[in-house]
């Protein structure tokens, strides 16, 4: 041909996780069903893996030879990392070599990356040979812990998803599958001494319908269970080793396991029937510390250690409401004569005697950050979900810890902000936020840093009720998180940002194939207001590069997009994003309501919460409300427990009759509207006056949205002062009851 041959770019290989170093040399290796291969022994894993996938995906059947003769060679070479690998494809001969035998497997997922995605899922016609880039690769993980978890007790899913899910962690040379076995709602795991944990503890009535702050509460009337038999477990035990995956069971303790106590009413502190929930949340049938519940717990974890080969069990420890310890005439004395200092206390020493119990078999502990409170048991690893904060204590404590905070690791959170996805539980936690993470916080020294293990992606599965939405939620978040913990952390988000995002395009091919449902938010736009020299702006973005925008304001014309353009009343606006004329993704709508605070400029006494400023100070006055059933959104913003002071300069005088703004109210979720706001104006900046106060009835309201609107009498103001009342502690037979409320607002629309 008279074009010149183009250049293989790292892009075009598409590898997830990043390689540490990849160098593309001329030139390719000719896969074919003459390929010959040879494999050391120890590499008995990794080389099954690969003549598995071969056989199944292309109908490669390699024959066996030795190293000299081999085109494809997995050989021991001592001075690879741990879990470290080299691989080399030359014209003649592909070559791994690593010191262990993750790595050995980890080097097989690299070339089963270089291979097409159609020797994915099983046999295609294949037309040989397949040419294989010639690279010079060099690889290592930066962290050891590379997790995945699954909350199997909220909805529970077939012994054949979670080999799915395994395999799919493996792709991603992932290696911790942090499985959530015991729940409230159901109990999952065959224990032969306790048949009623599976008889009973297994099923619930039925399931709340919808989000669990909706009102009313809505349920199915379906009875709903399942759950693993040893049988199964030993099986996908056996899957996950051929997978270099290891396995965390994860049997909570003290919390909940209202599941269990309804099995066994001996083992809480009322000893009255309880039965299954059926709804979501935290509750306060927890594990009653006497001796009937130490008995059974070691009975229950006697038989979990001989299921799971692996150093670690999981105790939870999170969640755990101390209401019925307070009471407990038994717990009291306990803590009287172990002399505690209160039912933290006595929740530490109740995780520290099963520690015991479980270190005397050899295994170790990890427990959720709420394990800090009230002392650290010796020897355990904290996973630290809340925020940073415990894992940065127990790291300086000099203890293990794994980082999964919601703010980045929670991948039951939406993805995105979209008012078509999917119900979920709250937050926002984008792809891009997730690919931002760092598991090592500033706070803490080199070596103090070495105590993070690593992190860990969450899937909490409350609204996931089937496995097509289980991994919605996961991928392509999870392919962000091997990143993370694989490659390490980003020091260069927005560049790395776009090379991760050219990889992703072609990597979902590979899902596809793999029958691995995902989310795709590549090619979703997004609308901001900016502000320059008095006038206001719109802007387009989307997060790929070479597509085209085309967009419509007010139904007009269909424009391509180039650059900001103005607005200056209010719009409605459509946009989407396309391809050589075909459209890709869906039409975005935005609503732009002009009002004359819109063009002014807004101060905070007080930052809003870091898990909820996404849109900044600004989306208060951006024209943008909120949405009316998700306050982590772009537009709303949180604060937890503090008053706010807001104040505005509307740039110059302006005529205001109006002032209305809207707070979120969503009780069951800690977010109370204010019990007062008060609003106060000025033309100079120095003298206030104020304009209304404005108490709230009827404050024990469950209406979602509660919305403030008053008047203002004619006047000409430029300084405004909004000052809004927290709500206070959280009261008594309220969830989340003596914690600080939060206070979530939206948009001031002055008029
Ligand atoms: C908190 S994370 C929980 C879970 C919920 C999750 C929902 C943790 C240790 N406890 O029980 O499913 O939030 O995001």
């Amino acid at each position: 041909s008279c074009t010149k041959e183009k250049e293989v770019s790292i892009s075009d290989l598409a590898l997830i996780p990043k390689p540490q170093s990849v160098e593309i040399q001329k030139g390719n290796f000719e896969l074919d069903k003459s390929s010959t291969f040879y494999s050391d022994k120890e590499f008995e894993i990794a080389s099954d893996f690969f003549q598995n996938f071969l056989k199944k995906g292309a109908g490669i059947q390699l024959e066996n030879t030795s190293k000299n003769e081999a085109s494809i060679v997995v050989e021991k070479d001592e001075s690879q990392k741990s879990e470290g690998y080299s691989l080399v494809v030359s014209e003649k001969k592909i070559t791994i070599k690593a010191s262990d035998a993750s790595g050995a497997f980890y080097g097989i997922q690299t070339l089963r990356q270089l291979l097409p995605s159609s020797f994915e899922g099983s046999k295609k016609t294949i037309r040989f040979p397949i040419l294989v880039q010639n690279v010079n690769i060099k690889d290592a993980p930066k962290f050891k812990y590379r997790g995945m978890h699954l909350d199997v007790g909220r909805h529970f899913f077939p012994k054949e998803f979670i080999k799915k899910y395994i395999a799919s962690m493996a792709l991603l040379k992932m290696n911790y599958f942090h499985w959530h076995l015991t729940e409230d709602q159901g109990w999952r795991i065959e224990i032969k001494k306790y048949p009623r944990l599976t008889s009973h503890a297994a099923n619930r009535n039925e399931t709340l319908i919808g989000h669990y702050s909706d009102q009313p509460t809505k349920y199915d009337k379906t009875p709903y269970g399942g759950f693993y038999t040893q049988e199964d477990i030993k099986e996908i035990v056996a899957f996950a080793e051929k997978h270099n995956v290891i396995i965390i069971p994860e049997i909570e303790m003290p919390g909940h396991a209202q599941a269990a106590i309804s099995a066994y009413p001996e083992l809480g502190c009322t000893g009255k029937d309880v039965p299954v929930a059926t709804t979501w949340g935290v509750f306060e049938n927890i594990y009653c510390p006497n001796q009937k519940t130490f008995a059974f717990l070691e009975d229950v974890l006697t038989e979990v250690i001989d299921l799971f080969p692996g150093e670690y069990i999981h105790i939870g420890g999170d969640e755990a409401p101390k209401t019925q310890w307070k009471k407990c005439n038994h717990c009291q004395k306990l803590i009287k004569e172990h002399n505690l200092k209160d039912e933290h206390g006595l929740q530490s020493y109740f995780i520290q005697r099963m520690e015991k119990f479980l270190n005397s078999k050899g295994k170790k502990i990890i427990g959720w950050d709420e394990i800090l409170e009230g002392g650290l048991a010796p020897n355990a690893t904290v996973m630290s979900w809340r925020g940073m904060e415990g894992g940065i204590e127990a790291a300086k404590a000099k203890h293990g810890v794994i980082m999964t905070p919601t703010s980045h690791a929670y991948f039951d959170y939406y993805q995105s902000d979209s008012a078509e996805e999917p119900l979920a539980i709250g937050g926002l936690l984008p792809l891009k936020k997730v690919y931002s993470f760092n598991p090592i916080p500033k706070e803490l020294t080199n070596e103090e840093s070495a105590f993070i293990l690593g992190a860990q992606g969450n899937v909490w599965t409350e609204y996931m009720k089937t496995e097509e939405q289980v991994e919605y939620m996961a991928f392509p978040r999870m392919l962000a998180m091997s990143e993370v913990v694989w490659s390490g952390p980003s020091s260069n988000i927005e560049a790395d940002y776009s090379e991760f995002l050219l990889h992703l395009e072609p990597f979902l091919n590979r899902l596809k194939a793999l029958d691995i449902n995902h989310a795709n938010h590549l090619y979703e736009l997004e609308g901001t207001v900016i502000k320059k020299g008095g006038k206001l702006y719109y802007q387009l973005k989307t997060p790929t590069t070479g597509k085209d925008i085309f967009y419509q304001i007010n139904n007009g014309i269909s424009t391509k997009y180039t650059e900001p353009f103005s607005i200056s009343e209010s719009s409605s606006i459509q946009s989407q994003v396309s391809l050589n004329g075909e459209l890709l993704g869906k039409l975005y709508k935005d609503t732009i309501v002009f009002h004359q605070a819109i063009s002014g400029s807004i101060e905070l006494d007080i930052a809003p919460n870091k898990a909820y400023d996404a849109g900044g100070k600004d989306a208060l006055i951006n024209g943008i409300n909120g949405s009316d059933n998700r306050y982590g959104d772009n537009e709303w913003l949180g604060f937890w427990g503090d008053d706010v002071e807001i104040s505005l300069d509307l740039g110059e005088q302006k005529d205001i009759k109006s002032f209305k703004t809207r707070f979120y109210n969503a009780t069951r979720q800690w977010i109370y509207a204010p019990k007062e706001i008060e609003i106060f104006a000025s033309v100079d900046n120095v003298a206030y006056a104020l304009l209304k106060r404005i108490k709230r009835d009827g404050i024990e309201s469950e209406e979602r949205i509660v919305e403030i609107a008053t008047e203002i009498y004619p006047t000409k103001i430029r300084f405004v002062k909004i000052r809004v009342q927290n709500y206070g502690l959280i009261p008594e037979g309220k969830q989340g009851a003596g914690n600080k409320a939060w206070t979530f607002i939206d948009e001031l629309i002055f008029e």
